[in-house]
């Protein structure tokens, strides 16, 4: 059923009752000197182009590509329009390799029509800290589908991973394939309710009017935490402590540094937003959320070409509750003009969704390991893992 993941190693559905499989990795790695060392053919037409992010002219390709064939949701009314400072903050953080930024182009036309990235991450599996690479914007223009270049896409990367001695990957995707390591439910707080009913991103509930929604939705103008603030650069020591060791608690989690934090966490204009509250009596910090900034295009609508969202990221709360945290995150993203606020079941989020009136979408994303078992898969609530 599956042609190309069945030779790939990683967790076959026919090997889901077998208990004797120990977690760790599925293969050993080969000696670097057995990594093939010429890229996979194409078909004749198109060739390989590794990418440079920092050239306006190519990043602005890659946005395009992106805007115009990248993930939808099931009913095909909107679609991911990451913006190009995101792009650029997704695929250079510390340490990342040009190499692993792959796109094919038309010889003929020059044009970009497919591209898949990788990031190096260092994750931790239960007490196993891995080097992996985070494979993301995996996407083939609409015109060349169904021709199994995904694949040709995807050995690529892998080997250009396999000449870093690296072997091992995590991914997410809104497809099942074998085999999900969990499967995540997104949820939607809205911030703009009537936009989002507009544009059919969700409906009016039985029994409600217009003005009733626009009431239930309702926030108040600013943070209510006192010592709420945006993180900064002097921040960065004090944030990867917090988050640290607050992942620990979690089956699968990235093993961030201050280098990655630094990167990660710090906030960007429109691209990742954090704030955490610093004690007024003793000026320690005790809290962090996160978001970053994620518009849909809205395809067919007469009234609104984009939608602006903000995704949750990585929160973290020892003194003021959860709860109370992630509603001055709305605060915030309201006061910032996002439509709506999205959040994953990850993490300890089940504890505030249904209160802070965020309500169950459609889409799913399942999360994914290349070459690591972790037998009988976990909860979302075990995986402390957000991936753009
Ligand atoms: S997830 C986002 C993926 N992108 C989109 O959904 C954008 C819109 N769609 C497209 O651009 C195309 O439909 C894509 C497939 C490119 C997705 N992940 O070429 P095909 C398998 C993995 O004929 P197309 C993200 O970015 C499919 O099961 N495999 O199909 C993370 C079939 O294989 P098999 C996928 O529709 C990506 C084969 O491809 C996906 O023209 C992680 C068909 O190929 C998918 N999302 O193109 C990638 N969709 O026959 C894996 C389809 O076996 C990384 N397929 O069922 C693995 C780790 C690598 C590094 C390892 C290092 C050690
Ligand atoms: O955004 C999504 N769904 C929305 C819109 C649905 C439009 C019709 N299909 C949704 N809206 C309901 C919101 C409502 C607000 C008030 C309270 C009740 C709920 O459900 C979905 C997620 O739910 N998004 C997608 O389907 C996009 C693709 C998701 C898979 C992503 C793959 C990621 C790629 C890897 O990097």
């Amino acid at each position: 059923r599956h042609k190309f993941w069945e030779t790939q190693p990683v967790g076959q559905f026919r090997d889901a009752a077998d208990t004797s499989l120990p977690d760790g990795p599925i293969e050993p790695p080969t000696p670097l000197s057995e990594v093939r060392a010429d890229p996979y053919p194409l078909p004749a037409a198109f060739e390989w182009l590794t990418c440079d992010l920092d050239d306006d002219a190519l990043l602005a390709d890659l946005y395009s590509l992106l805007a115009h064939n990248y993930v939808e949701d099931d009913e095909n009314m909107f679609r991911f329009n990451y913006s190009p400072a995101f792009l650029r903050w997704a695929l250079k953080p510390p340490s990342f390799f040009r190499a692993w930024h792959i796109g094919v182009r038309a010889k003929e036309s020059k044009k970009l029509v497919a591209f898949i990235s990788g990031v190096p991450a260092r994750i931790r599996a239960r007490d196993d800290v891995v080097r992996m690479a985070e494979i993301n914007f995996l996407c083939v223009h609409k015109k060349l589908r169904s021709k199994r270049l995904a694949p040709v896409l995807i050995r690529e990367v892998t080997r250009r991973v396999h000449q870093e001695n690296i072997w091992q990957a995590a991914y997410t995707a809104g497809v099942v394939l074998p085999t999900p390591i969990t499967t995540c439910r997104y949820w939607h707080r809205s911030l703009n309710p009537k936009k989002l009913i507009d544009v059919g991103f969700s409906r009016l509930g039985p029994r409600m009017t217009m003005s009733r929604t626009v009431r239930l939705y309702k926030l108040p103008d600013a943070p209510l935490t006192p010592g709420f603030r945006r993180m900064e650069l002097r921040d960065v020591t004090a944030v990867t402590r917090l988050l640290r060791a607050y992942l620990a608690k979690f089956v699968v989690a990235p093993d961030f540094d201050e280098v990655d934090v630094e990167h990660w966490l710090l906030p960007q204009e429109d691209v990742v937003d954090s704030y955490l509250v610093e004690s007024p009596e003793t000026h320690e910090v005790t809290d962090f959320c996160s978001f970053y900034t994620l518009p849909s295009s809205v395809l067919n609508n007469a009234n609104y070409a984009t939608l602006k969202a903000a995704y949750s990221y990585y929160n973290v709360s020892t003194k003021t509750p959860l709860q109370q945290l992630m509603n001055d995150a709305l605060i915030v993203a309201k006061q910032k003009n996002y439509d709506v606020f999205n959040a994953l079941d990850v993490m300890e989020n089940e504890s505030f969704l249904k209160e802070l009136k965020f309500g169950p979408g459609d889409g799913q994303l399942h999360y994914y390991l290349y070459n690591y078992r972790i037998r009988n898969g976990i909860k979302p609530l075990e995986l402390g893992l957000v991936l753009l």
